[in-house]
């Protein structure tokens, strides 16, 4: 029996089927174990290649309407301040504006300074050769007048010829007042000489003039017609300054 099932093992059939014919006797095939599986057989060989199968048709959708638009955000937080900015170009026009404004106001008072101070001059100062006659509208005794011109780099009018004298004596007829001439005999009476010391190169005495009136006229005054008189020093006359 055991050869039996050695040989259906062999033979690879089923020892159930080798002992059919013994089914009631076989207590070996009832009771054995199933045998071992057998190895999984190759792969099968590729299959021919399928065709290509139809494109399908892609059709786009037409796009839609933008949505609404959401609620705002909430405000952001302030940031830090800024650096300070420059001046505004107004505020640099305006005061370039007022500082012109100023500056015309002042040109006006200039101008008419000069306007009259023109008008002075001409009234006020005669040209003969290269000299010029120039009243200082002051009232001066002998002294104080020949300071006054001197303090302008100027000494007291001297006519030395009879243009100048003229030119001198009209200055005397637009103010109506004498004038002090540069010439006096402080030093010696009766000897008149120019504030250096020098002796007069020129002379317009008026008839029965120089006097000496008083015993006190040491200075001289030109008159509206153009002659000469001494007086007294203290006296008061028209300061007439020669450059
Ligand atoms: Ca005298
Ligand atoms: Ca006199």
């Amino acid at each position: 029996m055991y050869l039996r099932i050695f040989i259906a093992l062999m033979l690879g059939t089923s020892p159930a089927l080798a002992t059919d014919s013994e089914t009631n006797t076989c207590t070996v095939m009832a009771c054995g174990n199933p045998g071992i599986p057998g190895l999984p057989g190759r792969d099968g060989r590729d299959g021919p290649k399928g065709e290509k199968g139809d494109q399908g048709v892609q059709v786009r959708g037409q796009q839609g309407f933008p949505g609404k638009a959401g609620p705002p955000g909430l405000p952001g937080i302030a940031g830090p301040p800024g650096q300070k900015g420059q001046k505004g170009e107004m505020a640099a026009i305006t005061s370039t504006q007022q500082q012109l404004t100023a500056l015309e106001k002042k040109i006006q008072t200039l101008q008419a300074d000069l306007t009259k101070y023109k008008k002075i001059v001409m009234l006020q100062q005669v040209k003969v050769g290269e000299k010029f006659f120039v009243s200082t509208g002051q009232e001066l005794t002998y002294s104080n007048g020949k300071r006054l011109c001197e303090n302008g780099g100027a000494a007291l009018a001297t006519p030395k010829n009879a243009a100048e004298n003229a030119a001198l004596a009209e200055i005397v007829k637009r103010n109506s007042k004498i004038v002090f001439l540069g010439i006096n005999d402080i030093q010696t009476e009766g000897r008149f000489v120019y504030v250096n010391g020098a002796p007069l190169s020129y002379t317009n005495w008026k008839q029965g003039e120089p006097n000496n009136s008083g015993n006190k006229e040491d200075c001289v005054t030109i008159v509206e017609d153009g002659q000469w008189n001494d007086l007294d020093c203290e006296r008061k006359t028209l300061t007439v300054c020669e450059l």
